[in-house]
């Protein structure tokens, strides 16, 4: 369990150089070290516990328990609660360099601080009811966030947004259970009461259901957004692979040859796309080769499979004839891939064969697919022109790939509007799942020949794994890995 009665210190900047470095110190006798160790400049007398003013800037040096000054810079008094952790806090702004700030916060640990925790600033705020769980998880979410959508989705869940909607959840199912539970408790008092239980039971949780898939169903997105997606393009050799990555970066960034067996490393570039971060691999084209380069780029290729979350599997629309050839190196690849998301992507449509549509349909049947010329576009000089951007069709290809990664279309709710609320977290999922899954047994219980202090338990059950998600249920495991997560110092 964690110490609140510890009063705890950490550098709260990243170590490097930069213009400030900033101390935190959180705890009942946070001002009470700040006190010994940092002296007001102007008067040149240690700051006065009754005189503390909060929130106003001290100019003063940081001196250790010696006396040595370390530094001089600003400091700043927040009392608890209405500070981040929920307790008394003390920031102070020193140069900000690796030693410097180190020692500022070793004259911190002298005076009768702790050093933190990872997290322990954010854990603690959490223990304090300034935020709860899935707030807590936005913090980092919000801190690591690399594209715009992550941002807005990090900072709608800091903001609560999750939080509401897990709490009207469970405010239906609190009072459900309230007065399924008296009545069970004490039939005699009300004996009319039970049919008119039973239907707004099945109402309830009809709607709570609905409301849990609906949350379970942007875990796709949610985690796209938060920790990226590592797109992986495989084809036969020469269908235009390095052209597609090209494209998809709007740079010529990989060699492309009309000779096939052109690729033969790996090639892997980070890039947006429609707000979801991606590591883009281009790979060597797949196929059985004598040359001894050529087939460790192949083999390099099939070892990529396993860490990619979507497949891109290009095929050459003016090469129809071969594709009995792809769908072989496909079936190659399925075992490896199933599970994994695909997208067809047939390039070339410029010079396309005639029927290629149709042969394509035939060998590929039930692959989603879309057709692009990624050629239009690196053939140019003019790079960022839309109509190249048109004719090589990025935005369907786009499009078919947000579709894909996150389950709904780009002109759904955009990110951080309300009702677009995302489920981030593995540990989130499985809460509502269990949650779910406590519910549908639930309403079974509730219409089947068994005892409804069984629909009770259910009930009870469901509440109990949707309270995990927001941290009301909780154990000291479950905060330790979410917490461990973080950096000193947040
Ligand atoms: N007509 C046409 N040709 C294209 C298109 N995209 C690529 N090509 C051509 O196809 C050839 C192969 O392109 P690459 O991008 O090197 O193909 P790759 O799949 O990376 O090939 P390897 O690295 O050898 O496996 C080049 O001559 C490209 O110019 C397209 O949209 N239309
Ligand atoms: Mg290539």
């Amino acid at each position: 369990m964690l110490d609140l009665s510890d009063t705890i210190a950490a550098v709260s900047t990243p170590p490097g150089e930069g213009a400030i470095g900033i101390v935190r110190l959180s705890g009942p006798d946070a001002m009470g070290v700040a006190k010994s160790a940092f002296v007001r400049r102007v008067a040149g007398e240690a700051l006065k516990t009754d005189k503390n003013r909060e929130r106003f800037l001290y100019y003063g040096n940081v001196i250790t328990p010696e006396g040595e000054k370390v530094d001089d810079g600003f400091m700043v008094f927040m009392s608890g609660p209405a500070s981040y952790t929920g307790e008394d806090t003390v920031e102070i702004f020193c140069h900000g360099g690796v030693l410097v700030t180190t020692r500022v916060l070793e004259a911190m640990l002298g005076a009768g601080a702790r050093l933190a925790e990872p997290g322990e600033f954010t854990r603690r705020a959490f223990i304090n009811g300034k935020l709860d769980l899935t707030q807590a998880e936005a913090v980092i979410d919000v801190i690591k966030a690399s594209t715009d959508g992550a941002l807005k989705s990090a900072r709608s869940r800091l903001d609560g947004t999750l939080s509401k909607r897990i709490s009207s959840i469970k405010e239906s199912l609190i009072g459900l259970r309230v007065r399924l539970e008296a009545t069970l408790d004490f039939p005699e008092e009300e004996p009319g009461e039970l049919p008119g239980i039973l239907t707004d039971l099945d109402r309830v949780i009809h709607e709570a259901t609905g409301a849990l898939k609906k949350l379970l169903a942007t875990y796709g997105e949610g985690r796209a957004l938060k920790d990226g997606l590592r797109v992986l393009i495989l084809g036969r050799p020469n269908v235009g692979k390095s052209s597609l990555l090209n494209l998809l970066l709007k740079e010529e960034r990989a060699i492309v040859t009309s000779v096939p067996g052109t690729t033969r490393d790996r090639i892997e570039e980070p890039l947006n796309i429609r707000s979801i971060p991606v590591r883009l691999i281009d790979t060597a084209g797949l196929r059985e080769t004598a040359d001894r380069v050529e087939s460790i780029g192949v083999e390099a290729a099939r070892a990529q499979i396993d860490s990619a979350d979507l497949i891109l599997f290009v095929i050459d629309l003016s090469a129809s004839a071969e594709f009995g050839e792809d769908r072989k190196i496909y079936n190659g690849i399925a075992t490896s891939i199933t599970g994994k998301k695909v997208l067809l992507v047939a390039n070339k449509r410029d010079s396309a064969d005639k029927g290629a549509l149709e042969a394509l349909q035939n060998s590929f049947a039930g692959i989603k697919s879309v057709t692009i010329s990624a050629r239009a576009f690196s053939a140019q000089t003019s790079k960022h022109a839309p109509e190249y951007i048109e004719q090589a069709g990025l935005d369907g290809l786009e499009d078919a790939l947000f579709e894909l990664a996150t389950g709904r279309t780009v002109a759904d709710l955009p990110v951080g509007a309300e009702g677009s609320e995302m489920i981030t977290s593995l540990r989130q999922k499985r809460s509502l799942e269990d949650a779910l899954g406590a519910l549908v047994r639930a309403r079974a219980g509730a219409t089947g020949p068994g005892p409804l202090e069984l629909v009770a338990t259910d009930i009870r059950s469901a509440l109990n794994s949707i309270g995990e998600v927001t941290g009301s249920v909780t154990t000291d495991e479950i905060l330790s890995q979410i917490f461990s997560e973080f950096c000193i110092g947040k």
